[in-house]
C-alpha cells in the first residue's frame, strides 16, 4: 500500500515505525507547538536545540520577509552584501576575546568540516603540512559530513560509512557514573581524562596532529558535562604540543549554558568555535566558524594576493540567514536571553533532580537550561528503548522532549517560565513510573 508519507526518506528517524503512526507538528508560537489536529505541545527541546528565543518570533519573521523582498540572494564569492559583514562583526563581539574572524556555513555539520579544513590548511601555510591527524572524542557528535562522521564518537553513526577519513583518533569520553552520578553541575572527578591526549601524542607524535575537536558539553550523547578542570587541562596540553583546540558549540552556543558560549561559561578559550542552530533561532539554516585572528592572519600572510582559503558554500552568509541572525541577536539582547540560563539554572536543577528515585533512573545531570535523565537499559532490549518510550508518552501527554540513547534531554527555549519547567518535570513524574 502506498501513502503520501512514502517519498520523504526522513533523517535519523525509524522511518517504518514513524510512517505507521506519524507525529506531525504544523504550527508553533513561543514555547509551544501545535499538531495538525490542534493539540498543544510544550517545547522542551527548543525544536532540536536551536529555537533558543522561542518560536515564530515576530521580529525574526519580519526580518526574513523583508529581506526576501529586498534581495533574495547575492553571490558570496568575490562579491559581498552588507548584512554578512554586519553580522560577522556583531557575532565576534559576543564570542570569546580573540575569536574575531567569522566564516559562514549553513549547518553545524558544515561548520565542523570547515573548522577541520581550516586547521589542516593553517598548519600547511605555516610550513607544518605534516600535521594532518585529527582527534575527536568517544561519545562526541560533530554532525554527519565526512570529517564530522569520522571525528564523532558514536558507533552507530560511524559503522555504515567505512573508514570515512584516515588519520583520525579519539580521546576517551568523560562519562563516569561510578564516580559522578547525580552531580548538579560539573562533575568533580575526571579532569585527568584530558591526559588521554598525552597517550595519543605518544602514539602518533605531536608533530603529526593538527587539531582536537570536542563539544565542551556533549549534547547528542546525553548532556555530558566536562569534569571540573578537564577543559583547562586539555587547553594546556594542546598549547604544549602546538595542537589547535576546537570547541564544537553547535548546541552550547547562544546561551544554552547561561553564557553566550560554553567557552565563556567554563573560562577556557579554544582556537576555533563551531556554531549553528541558535545563530538564527532555527528560523533559517546557518552555521558559523569563529576563528582566532592569528589563524586567519596566517592565511593572509601566506597569500597576499589571490584566494587565501579555497573553501566556501554557495549559501555562505545567505541574505535571508543574515537577516534572521541579526534579528535573533536583537531578540537575545533585548530579553537578556544569553545569560538567562544562569538565572533559570536553580529552578531546572531542583526540578530535574526531584525525579531521583523514580524507577530505572541511574543519573540526572544539569547545567544552565539543559538537563538529562539517564535510564538503565532494559535488560534484553536494544539500548535506548526506555528513553524512547518516555519520549513517546511525554509527547502524547503534551510535552516534547528528546531521547538520546538511554537519556532524556530537557533543553527548553531560553524564554521558559518556572511553571513550564514544572510542567515538563511533572509530566515526566507521571510517565516514568509507567515504563517497564
Ligand atoms: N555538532 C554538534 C555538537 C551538534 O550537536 C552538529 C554538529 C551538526 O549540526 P547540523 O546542523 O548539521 O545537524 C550537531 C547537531 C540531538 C540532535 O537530538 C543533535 C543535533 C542534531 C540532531 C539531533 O541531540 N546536533
Amino acid at each position: 500500500m502506498t501513502s503520501h508519507f512514502d517519498a520523504f526518506w526522513m533523517p535519523f528517524t525509524a522511518n517504518q515505525d514513524f510512517k505507521q503512526a506519524p507525529r506531525l507538528l504544523s504550527r508553533a508560537k513561543d514555547m509551544h507547538y501545535w499538531t495538525p489536529e490542534g493539540r498543544e505541545v510544550l517545547d522542551g527541546t527548543s525544536g532540536l536545540w536551536c529555537v533558543n528565543a522561542g518560536h515564530s518570533r515576530p521580529r525574526i519573521a519580519e526580518a526574513i520577509a523583508r529581506q526576501a523582498a529586498e534581495m533574495d540572494f547575492a553571490p558570496p564569492f568575490q562579491m559581498g552584501h552588507p548584512l554578512a559583514f554586519e553580522l560577522a562583526d556583531r557575532l565576534q563581539r559576543l564570542a570569546p576575546e580573540g575569536l574575531n574572524r567569522v566564516f559562514f556555513t549553513n549547518s553545524g555539520s558544515e561548520s565542523v568540516d570547515t573548522a577541520l579544513k581550516i586547521a589542516l590548511a593553517y598548519h600547511r601555510v605555516r610550513g607544518e603540512a605534516q600535521r594532518t591527524r585529527l582527534i575527536g572524542r568517544e561519545r562526541g557528535y560533530h554532525g554527519v559530513n565526512f570529517a564530522g562522521t569520522a571525528l564523532g564518537g558514536m558507533g552507530p553513526n560511524r559503522k555504515m560509512f567505512g573508514s570515512s577519513l584516515s588519520g583520525v583518533d579519539h580521546l576517551r569520553h568523560t562519562h563516569d557514573l561510578s564516580r559522578n552520578a547525580f552531580t548538579k553541575g560539573q562533575p568533580e572527578h575526571g579532569a585527568e581524562l584530558a591526559d588521554d591526549l598525552e597517550r595519543l601524542v605518544a602514539l602518533h607524535d605531536a608533530s603529526t596532529i593538527a587539531a582536537v575537536i570536542v563539544e565542551p558539553m556533549a549534547g547528542s550523547t546525553g548532556v555530558l558535562l566536562p569534569p571540573k578542570g578537564y577543559l583547562q587541562r586539555l587547553r594546556a596540553l594542546c598549547d604544549k604540543h602546538g595542537i589547535l583546540l576546537i570547541f564544537d558549540e553547535v548546541i552550547t552556543g547562544f546561551g544554552r549554558l547561561g553564557a553566550p558560549f560554553a567557552a565563556q561559561a567554563y573560562g577556557v578559550t579554544p582556537d576555533m568555535i563551531t556554531a549553528a542552530k541558535g545563530i538564527t533561532n532555527g528560523a533559517v539554516p546557518m552555521g558559523a566558524v569563529f576563528v582566532k585572528q592569528g589563524i586567519h592572519d596566517a592565511f593572509m600572510a601566506a597569500a597576499p594576493t589571490g584566494i587565501e582559503l579555497p573553501h566556501g558554500y554557495t549559501y555562505s552568509g545567505h541574505p535571508l540567514a543574515c537577516a534572521a541572525a541579526l534579528a535573533t541577536l536583537d531578540t537575545y539582547a533585548e530579553e537578556d536571553l544569553l545569560t538567562r540560563g544562569l538565572r533559570m539554572q536553580p529552578t531546572l536543577e531542583a526540578a530535574a533532580h526531584s525525579l531521583k528515585g523514580l524507577p530505572h533512573i541511574v543519573d540526572i545531570r544539569n547545567t544552565g537550561l539543559v538537563a538529562a535523565i539517564e535510564f538503565a537499559p532494559r535488560p534484553g532490549a536494544a539500548p535506548g528503548r526506555r528513553a524512547f518510550e518516555v519520549f513517546l508518552k511525554c509527547f502524547e501527554a503534551g510535552v516534547l522532549l528528546r531521547a538520546a540513547g538511554d537519556n532524556i534531554a530537557i533543553a527548553p527555549p531560553l524564554i521558559v517560565s518556572d511553571a513550564q519547567i514544572h510542567q515538563i518535570v511533572d509530566t515526566l513524574k507521571r510517565v516514568i513510573p509507567t515504563i517497564e
